[in-house]
């Protein structure tokens, strides 16, 4: 019975924070889970999400059940954070949008769809992805295979070969695509790189599978984060996009992001949202209000959505000033006159450093620097006093 239950590994990036906990040395660092942190290393709620959770405090609003597709106010400005409201998908109605349990829950109801409606068909991810997306599409036995991105000569983008990779992959493949700040690289194609994959994916019936985690925390602009999933609802294709609340908006626990489905007529979106639905029913009935209801009061309201962009170019902006000096600690103090400008080039809160796994374990063992074991640090977790000493360890892992 029970006692058959053998142990389960711990997860690659959320078992480094518990490692972390255990460490109880004064330098520790802990780089290993994208979460933002502020200059002082602290967790950091917004004031926009305060002012907002006042209000509904204020309002009274009750905790009844949510409908299953979620909160109305929140799956409409969502959908239109997204496309832009006036765009003509929202407008002729060919969105179907559900609200779910943050990014991951809501690539777990597309995954279940794809299982039920296109057997046998194939998810492409980028090698490497986010660890959790192989998990999802095993769990929702889906097939899956990698297509190249990451090319460690360059520390950049292997463009070639994603695309023969995606040419070569059977017609009609779902290809997931981080929308933007790649995670683990946070390398990402250019707008004339993104133009050349739509063509392709075009070219061989394959459908688009956007996940967009960081919309507004890569470039600092909503807008421009979401130029990429514009770009393929410009040419009439049908797709998917995940959305995530976690990190633009600082939602992590309450779970709250959403699933769209952009179909090729408002009919086929009902019929979609209505399967979705049937999904989202048995495994957890409805979604929680409270995330929902943030979301929806910052996005509906002018003054509210200006100060959540304010706050979200701050973040942004405080990780790009340590990725500057974390650059700056290691030019000046590597002698070895390796080229470290990889790291300016890359976007968002990662930084993929090019450490194997032994040099990692390094930076771990030796310098009490938490990261994930594929070199990647996050720089949301880093402040500008420690840059010196995570150089420090970068170049001594390095060179080991
Ligand atoms: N997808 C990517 C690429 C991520 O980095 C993350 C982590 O933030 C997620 C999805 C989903 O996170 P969450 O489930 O907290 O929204
Ligand atoms: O990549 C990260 O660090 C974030 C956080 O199972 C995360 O996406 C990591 C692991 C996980 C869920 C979220």
């Amino acid at each position: 019975r029970f006692e058959g239950i053998t142990m389960a590994p711990p997860d690659p990036i959320l078992g480094v924070s518990e490692a972390f906990k255990a460490d109880t040395n004064e330098l520790k660092l802990n780089l290993g889970v994208g979460a933002y942190r502020t200059e002082e290393l602290q967790p950091y709620v917004l004031n926009v999400v305060k002012k907002a959770e006042n209000l509904m405090l204020e309002r009274g609003d009750n905790k009844e059940y949510l409908p299953i597709e979620g909160l109305a106010a929140f799956n409409k400005a969502t959908a239109e954070l997204l496309f832009g409201a006036g765009h003509p998908v929202i407008k002729e109605q060919k969105v179907a949008t559900i609200q779910g349990l943050s990014g991951t829950g809501s690539l777990r109801l597309a995954a279940a769809l794809i299982e039920r409606y296109f057997p046998g068909a194939k998810v492409l991810i980028s090698a490497p992805t986010w660890g959790n997306h192989k998990n999802i599409f095993n769990d929702a036995k889906v097939p899956w295979s990698e297509y190249r991105y990451y090319d460690p000569k360059t520390i950049g983008l292997d463009f070639e070969g994603m695309i023969e990779d995606i040419k070569e992959a059977p017609e009609g493949s779902f290809i997931l695509l981080h929308g933007c700040a790649h995670n683990p690289t946070g390398i990402d194609p250019t707008p004339e790189q993104w133009v050349k994959i739509a063509d392709v994916v075009q070219e061989k019936n394959h459908i688009p599978f956007f996940d967009v985690a960081y919309q507004g925390f890569a470039s600092g602009s909503l807008d421009e984060d979401a130029a990429s999933v514009r770009l393929f609802a410009e040419r009439g294709m049908e797709f998917f996009v995940a959305q995530s609340y976690s990190k633009n908006l600082g939602l992590y626990a309450e779970r709250i992001g959403a699933i769209n489905v952009v179909c090729s007529s408002a009919d086929a979106a009902t019929r979609v949202k209505s399967q979705l639905k049937r999904i989202a029913r048995p495994m957890y009935s409805n979604p929680p209000v409270h995330g929902a209801r943030i979301v929806a009061n910052v996005l509906g309201d002018a003054t509210m959505f200006g100060e959540w962009k304010a706050e979200m170019e701050m973040m942004a902006g405080r990780i790009k000033t340590v990725r500057q000096r974390l650059y700056d600690s290691l030019v000046s103090k590597d002698k070895s006159g390796k080229d470290w400008s990889f790291i300016l080039k890359q976007i968002g809160m990662f930084s993929f450093t090019g450490l194997n796994k032994a040099q990692s374990d390094n930076m771990t063992n030796k310098w009490h620097v938490y990261m994930t074991k594929d070199g990647r640090i996050s720089l949301a977790g880093l402040s500008m006093a420690k840059c010196e000493y995570l150089a420090d360890a970068i170049i001594d892992s390095c060179h080991n």
